[in-house]
């Protein structure tokens, strides 16, 4: 019998069907239940109907059924992978480390696990965003629940949650023939010249399977479709760069993996060791760049079923060392401006799932997390020196969480989900020094005014989802949700203390340029969600399905920014309605509510012309600060794609329309700018021969220039270190033409 984890066989039908009984939260059988009852060759006698209820329409997932390995190809920002997901968009950043957004909500507000660990950025720019720790060569599948997120994969988010996970481990069929398998790749792109290789290989027996995996890529500047700046020198003296090339946008890369994985009878034990160094990373709508970024991670997984039910649990640890500076494209100052970064996360997490009743599952759990952070800025001379600059020092943000969630099946029409969930978070952080605390009016009097207060801060949150779905029958689904979520502020928003405004400016990772100051009195911010979802689909799933989600969320002390009017910050920075400004972070109240709709429909099938299917996705969301009464931040404008898919002997052939409705609601208060609307044509064709995969493709076939909404400002040259001296109102482009070319073999 085939083991495991990378393949349905037909024969297990039977623990399929046990499987398919139990509402599982994605209600997707565990392949790891159904091989190895298959593999001990003993079929439980369970006699129940089998009563399988369709994946919520809130949530998706990427894998390889789905194409996933035609969106890996060529690509190195993995949270681009789900650009295409309903509700997802993107903050850009540098060309490894975009930001996800949910619904309007982004970055911290997005729960995000890689390979089950909760990672989070160490920098006060976030360029080291979680996803930014997997390459798109090693995903082996993504989850995304858009919104309503189940107490499970939640707390201490708002907007959703993102799983990212590797393959899962692969084993021999039999004991006499160990199984031998890896993959090589790589993938060419014009824009940039950019290049990625990988390399991984696999030698498991029906119990043992180590791993390894490589993957390395490097991209120069990327370009525009046209001038969109004066073609002019980046840093002093140093080349002219021309008006269409996107300074500080290049980066490069080395990712390692080393995967051990034990597996006996219904026991599954995994050891992951990854390194991930980034020698450099351009961020054209920050202030500086990532010069370094070397990450280690350890996560040692378990997953074992029982007769009662189902336990995993899971232990891991990250060590951080970032660091950035100024790169090629921007100012030196004689000095560089070195800032470093150095961070620890250790979690554990424990969950259990019980089979109450064959209707009733039961799933409990407990999570500890312990992040601690230091960001520091070494002295550079002049009023940068003689100390360092101590922005966060020995900060500490701490979780524990734990939830239930009962998951209940009525009849075989109507099913429901309840879930509890409480999370502590205790943040806390030391004192804190200025270069030169002699320089009162510099560094010294907002250090000590930060001093003398406590820094301690314990936040009780609560989280509540409930949820019911009914299904008609296979071709429509309908589902109703409520969820209370709370996040605590992140460090980041708490504690950054100083008003002088190039190290305000520091501190900023929404990309628009503007300079950043903590606020302590952060409470945390409470969402309620209302969520309405509807999938239909034809008797044959290929022949047509809908998919809608329509949601409103209210969230109480929702954290935006206000123009600073304390310190060093002028009169003049509050009344500014153009140019950057200094920000400080503050409760407020935040509406959002919007539509995803995504389908699919076959146009034609024929033995001759192959099969001819249209795609098509729509995103609406409206957010609006209910303080202030202004636009949030950031939000993605009306969007829609229309794909025309031909699949034929194993090519698969994609041209696709995208739309996006120009940015005319911007945040007042940020100086947001506007965008102008635009559409894009992409193509691209795909071959599987099984053991080789090759992919082509153009994206933005007409070379049409368009600015990224959520770009960001354009600060990637020049002297980007004060706060006005680079012009103020150019907006990030995205790339003009740019063709790719990977391949991948497999053996
Ligand atoms: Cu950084």
């Amino acid at each position: 019998m085939t083991s495991l984890y990378h393949r349905h066989a037909g024969h297990t039908l039977g623990a399929l069907l046990c499987l398919a009984a139990l509402p599982s939260l994605a209600n997707e059988p565990s392949p790891a239940l159904a091989t190895s009852t298959a593999a001990s060759g003993v079929l439980p006698a369970i006699t129940v109907k089998a009563r399988r209820i369709p994946k919520s329409p809130t949530s998706s997932q990427l894998d390889q059924r789905k194409g996933l390995n035609r969106l890996k190809a060529g690509e190195t920002d993995t949270t681009r992978l789900i650009e295409q997901t309903p509700g997802v968009s993107a903050y850009s950043a540098g060309g490894l480390s975009s930001l996800p957004a949910i619904h309007g909500l982004a970055d911290d507000r997005v729960r995000v696990q890689v390979d089950g660990m909760d990672l989070q950025a160490a920098c006060p720019n976030h360029m080291n965003s979680a996803l930014s720790y997997i390459a798109p060569a090693n995903v082996g599948e993504i989850k995304v629940y858009a919104g309503i997120t189940p107490v499970s994969a939640g707390g201490d988010s708002l907007g959703g949650s993102i799983q990212v996970n590797q393959a899962a481990p692969r084993f021999a069929d039999d004991d006499d023939q160990p199984l031998v398998q890896g993959e090589a790749g790589f993938s060419l792109r014009s824009n940039g010249r950019a290049q990625s290789s990988q390399l991984s290989a696999t030698y498991a027996t029906r119990s043992l399977s180590l791993s390894y995996s490589g993957v390395t890529g490097q991209a120069d500047n990327y370009r525009a479709a046209r001038g969109f700046k004066p073609a002019q020198a980046g840093t002093e003296g140093g080349r002219i760069i021309p008006a269409d090339e996107v300074a500080s946008s290049a980066y490069k890369f080395i990712n390692q993996d080393v995967k051990l994985a034990w597996q006996h009878d219904e026991h599954l034990l995994e050891l992951k060791l990854g390194e991930q160094h980034v020698l450099f990373e351009g961020f054209p709508n920050q202030r500086m760049d990532m010069t370094g970024n070397r990450n280690t991670l350890v996560n040692l997984h378990y997953k074992g079923d029982f007769a009662w039910g189902e336990l995993d649990a899971r232990a891991y640890t990250q060590r951080t060392h970032h660091t950035m500076d100024m790169g090629p494209d921007r100012y030196q100052y004689g000095t560089g401006m070195p800032m470093l970064t150095r961070a620890s996360t250790d979690g554990l997490q424990l969950t259990a799932s019980l089979q109450l009743t064959p209707q009733d599952t039961l799933r409990v759990g407990s999570e500890a997390l312990r992040y601690n952070l230091y960001d520091w800025w070494p002295p550079v001379g002049g009023a940068m020196g003689p100390r360092a600059f101590w922005n966060i020092d020995n900060g500490r943000r701490n979780r524990l969480g734990a939830f239930a969630e009962w998951e209940a099946s009525w009849t075989s029409q109507w099913s429901s989900e309840l879930g509890l969930r409480h999370d502590i978070v205790h943040a806390d952080t030391s004192a804190v020094q200025g270069y030169d605390n002699g320089l009162q009016a510099t560094w010294g009097q907002d250090a000590s005014a930060f001093n003398a207060r406590d820094h301690a801060h314990t936040d009780r949150n609560w989280d509540f989802v409930a949820l019911t779905r009914y299904r008609q029958d296979a071709h429509e689904t309908l589902e109703l949700a409520y969820a209370r979520k709370s996040r605590s502020p992140s460090l980041y928003q708490r504690y950054p203390w100083s008003t002088q405004p190039m190290a305000a400016l520091m501190n900023n990772y929404v990309g628009d340029g503007n300079g950043y100051i903590g606020n302590e009195d952060l409470q945390p911010e409470v969402a309620h969600t209302l969520s309405a979802s509807a999938q239909w689909q034809g008797a044959d799933q290929q022949a047509w399905q809908i998919k809608l989600t329509g949601y409103a969320t209210y969230i109480q002390d929702y954290i935006d920014a206000q123009r600073c009017h304390t310190g060093q910050c002028s009169p003049a920075n509050q009344t500014a309605t153009s140019g950057f400004v200094l920000l400080q972070y503050v409760n407020q109240g935040a509406r959002l509510h919007g539509l995803d709709a995504s389908g699919e429909v076959e146009l034609g099938r024929s033995d001759t012309w192959g099969r001819f299917s249209g795609t098509a996705l729509l995103n609406l969301v409206h957010g609006q600060n209910t303080v202030t009464d202004e636009p949030l931040y950031n939000i993605m404008p009306v969007n829609a794609r229309v794909g025309l898919v031909h699949r034929l002997a194993g090519w698969t052939s994609t041209l696709e329309l995208q739309g996006v409705q120009g940015k005319r609601r911007v945040s007042a208060v940020r100086n947001e700018m506007q965008t102008g609307g635009y559409s894009l044509v992409h193509v691209k064709t795909s071959r599987d021969w099984g053991p080789v995969q090759l992919d082509m493709g153009i994206d933005n076939v007409f070379n049409r220039f368009y600015e990224q909404p959520l770009g960001g400002a354009y600060v990637g040259q020049g002297a980007s270190m004060s706060t006005n001296t680079i012009p103020w109102g150019t907006v990030v482009p995205g790339m003009g033409r740019a063709m790719k070319l990977a391949m991948t073999l497999r053996y």
